[in-house]
């Protein structure tokens, strides 16, 4: 028996200390078709996460440089998912969270620059199969607190053996600077430990700020690659017309 197993077999034998056969029954009756819901959202982060992989490779080759830093997924947990339709006074049913909740699963892009964040989530929502639901910039109007993020609600089709279904997908395009931003923000925030002040929130403003003028500043340096590269293209090919014409 393998570790899970042997895993799974304690785990039934700690439940049926406390509960009958019958419950444990009904509670699988109930966990299946939530199992199964999940599993329909895990492929739909698959297919974004492979459409973001495919646009990165082919931007590296066209453009010599990746504009995805790394790509990160994430289902929301169950606990996440009740305490979110309780807050919002909504039934706790699979049809109220296909219905109701935009973010089960999650696909957060970091780009190196500004632009990459535009370029991409643009190339992404032509595709024919992609439906924008909702689009909140946060990048042109970010939030009060500082942060800064493109978030995007997208419904892509999964084929399943019999049917094809249209699943809702939260992705989050940022910056490597506001995501850093955003991590260390979310950490300080949800501290256990300790109060945060809002000396402390708006000294975590001024960094948001900050951090966005680095983005503006790398991206300055990047268009003055982009220059000098057309600068020696344009006199290589002088340099090529001037070798011709001597020849
Ligand atoms: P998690 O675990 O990261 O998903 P809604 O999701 O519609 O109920 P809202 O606020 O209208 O709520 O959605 P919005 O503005 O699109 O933001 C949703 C997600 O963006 C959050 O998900 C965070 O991931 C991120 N986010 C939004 N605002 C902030 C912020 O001020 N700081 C940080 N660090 N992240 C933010 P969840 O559900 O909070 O958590």
């Amino acid at each position: 028996m393998s570790e899970w197993n042997q895993e799974d077999e304690n785990i039934k034998t700690r439940m049926l200390s406390i509960v009958d056969d019958e419950t444990i029954d009904w509670m699988q009756r109930k966990s299946v078709p939530f199992i199964r819901l999940m599993s329909y959202y895990k492929c739909a982060m698959m297919e974004i996460e492979t459409k973001f992989n495919v646009l990165n490779e082919e931007y590296s080759l066209e453009f010599d440089r990746n504009p995805i830093s790394s790509i990160k997924t994430r289902l929301k947990n169950p606990r996440s998912i009740k305490e979110k339709l309780e807050r919002r006074g909504l039934p706790l049913t699979l049809s109220s969270i296909e219905e109701n909740l935009y973010d089960i699963a999650g696909v957060r892009v970091i780009c190196s620059f500004p632009e990459d964040v535009y370029a991409l989530s643009k190339a992404l929502l032509m595709q024919d199969d992609i439906t924008l639901i909702e689009k909140k910039d946060y990048i042109k109007t970010p939030k009060t607190n500082g942060y800064r993020s493109l978030h995007l609600i997208a419904a892509i089709p999964i084929f399943l053996a019999h049917e094809k279904r249209m699943m809702k997908v939260e992705i989050q395009l940022r910056t490597i600077a506001m995501d850093f931003w955003a991590s260390l923000e979310h950490q300080l925030r949800y501290k256990k430990d300790s109060e945060f002040t809002p000396e402390m929130a708006e000294e975590l403003y001024r960094c948001a700020n900050l951090s966005a003028e680095l983005d503006r500043r790398m991206e300055g340096l990047l268009k003055k690659t982009k220059q000098n590269n057309n600068v020696s293209e344009h006199s290589e090919s002088m340099a090529e017309m001037v070798g011709s014409l001597n020849g």
